[in-house]
């Protein structure tokens, strides 16, 4: 018997693998069900398996080690203890209290780290692992994993340049367990055909900016101005004066669908300004967006958004507001168009999973809520708007994280990408323009087909 056979007889007895009928996350029924996690059962076992991993790695260099819980908490404290790397600790997930972080330990911007992995399926929650851990501003390229489920993950994280390792495949671990009779052939065979033929996993897929499920006459309105100007590009006017707005404004307008504004940073903002937004917005058909981030209870909203010196419901066909006031705060915007802010793009923002998924639950439920700002997938209710794009920086020293066009529409599956600075810093407002409705276009469209 050789010592990986010996490793996963042992294993196999303290029940890493159990055969039956198992209905997975995914929904799909699958005849065996694999859990690290009991390994730490056994410190002998654990040791043996720390070993191994790190033999695969051997020729590589890093700088920490980072564990993913929970199975793969212990087996990387165990590398690190045996190999002098420092580890670090990847959040499950942020539940809403204590840190905001979602690596905890010592670490450092630019440090590599290899990443622990217990299993790794199609590689779809690695790469969202990998993605969180490099938000953190640590580097990865190199992966260990225990067990290949023989999905396609191995070969979708090597084509995205990951140095990946995996010690047992699904199939070998059959193998040696049906050698060593702890399988029957019969069930060696329904379980081959299973990996053989791995049921679809049907995941809800983006929809086409036509098919989303938009009810709001402004968003609606967004949509045909998307489609038909092809471009869901949102410029983001982040400058102090009226003239600078204004020119920048006339320069973007043939390849926006919306002008985002903070109109309490124009220091000479007036009505005259606004009647002039108005008309060219009328004119180059674009949509007029106040990011006022509303964050009050609904009667202070009310004043704001009525009352105050930028008379923001005599004009802004849309508004952004944090929904933290709960649903009925929403309720005074009236006929503007709401974007709730259900997560921010600056480092550490408290805007975890927790409050995520309840600011999500509130927009969906709330007419006159037709969208969200938001870093990741919320589903087809809402229109999603992802500011943080930029095709030139990585972020700003005051907390911004920028992402390209590409990985907002793709990955987040955003429907408008807001840009300021990508655009406003530019030596030519048109130009520029120009490039990030194309970027962000042919990103929409690649995105449809993934
Ligand atoms: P930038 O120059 O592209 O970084 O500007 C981004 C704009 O989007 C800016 O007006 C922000 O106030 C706005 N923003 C953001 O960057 N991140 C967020 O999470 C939200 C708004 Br909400």
């Amino acid at each position: 018997m050789t010592h990986r056979e010996d490793f996963l007889l042992k294993a196999y007895e303290l029940g890493i693998i159990k055969f039956g009928r198992f209905t997975l996350k995914s929904g799909i029924e699958s005849p065996f069900y694999v859990d690290l996690r009991s390994l730490a059962s056994s410190p002998q076992l654990l040791k043996t398996l720390a070993n191994n991993l790190l033999e695969l790695v051997d020729d590589r260099e890093f700088d920490l080690i980072c564990g993913v819980p929970y199975a793969a908490l212990p087996m990387a404290t165990a590398m690190s203890l045996t190999s002098n790397i420092p580890l670090i600790i990847k959040r499950k997930e942020n539940k809403g209290y204590g840190t905001k972080r979602m690596v905890e330990g010592v670490y450092q911007d630019g440090q590599t780290c290899l990443l622990v992995e217990d299993v790794i399926t199609s590689g779809k929650s690695l790469l969202e692992t990998i993605d969180q851990v490099e938000r953190e501003g640590l580097v990865v390229h190199d992966l260990v994993v225990v067990l290949d489920r023989e999905q396609g993950g191995i070969e979708k994280l090597k084509e995205r340049g990951f140095h990946i390792k995996t010690l047992f495949t699904i199939n070998e671990v059959i193998d040696i367990l049906h050698k060593f009779h702890r399988l029957t052939d019969e069930k060696v065979k329904e379980i081959k055909e299973f990996l053989n033929n791995p049921p679809e996993v049907i995941e809800e897929k983006r929809l086409p900016l036509e098919e989303k499920k938009v009810q709001h006459p402004i968003g609606k309105k967004l949509v045909e101005l998307a489609l038909k100007k092809q471009s869901n590009l949102i410029a983001s006017a982040d400058l102090i004066t009226a003239d600078e707005v204004l020119r920048f404004a006339n320069e973007v307008s043939d390849h926006i669908v919306a002008l985002k504004l903070h109109s309490d940073i124009i220091q000479d903002f007036s009505e005259d300004l606004i009647i002039k937004l108005k008309a060219l917005a009328k004119e180059k058909e674009f949509l007029l967006f106040e990011d006022r981030k509303f964050g009050d209870i609904g009667n202070t909203q009310e004043l704001q958004f009525k009352r105050s010196i930028y008379k923001i419901s005599d004009w802004a066909d849309l508004v952004t507001v944090h929904p933290i006031g709960g649903a009925d705060s929403l309720k005074v915007f009236e006929n503007t168009g709401v974007v709730t802010i259900v997560e921010m793009s600056s480092k550490g923002a408290l805007t975890d999973d927790y409050y995520f998924s309840k600011a999500v639950n509130v927009s969906e439920n709330e007419p006159n809520v037709l969208g969200c700002v938001a870093q990741r997938k919320v589903g087809n209710q809402l229109l999603l708007f992802t500011p943080g794009v930029n095709v030139s920086a990585l972020g700003d020293s005051k907390g911004q994280q920028y992402n390209t066009p590409e990985i907002v529409f793709n990955n987040y599956h955003t429907d408008f990408m807001i840009v300021g600075r990508g655009l406003y810093k530019a030596p030519d407002f048109k130009t520029a323009a120009k490039e990030y409705q194309t970027l962000g276009w042919i990103a929409y469209l690649q995105s449809l087909n993934n």
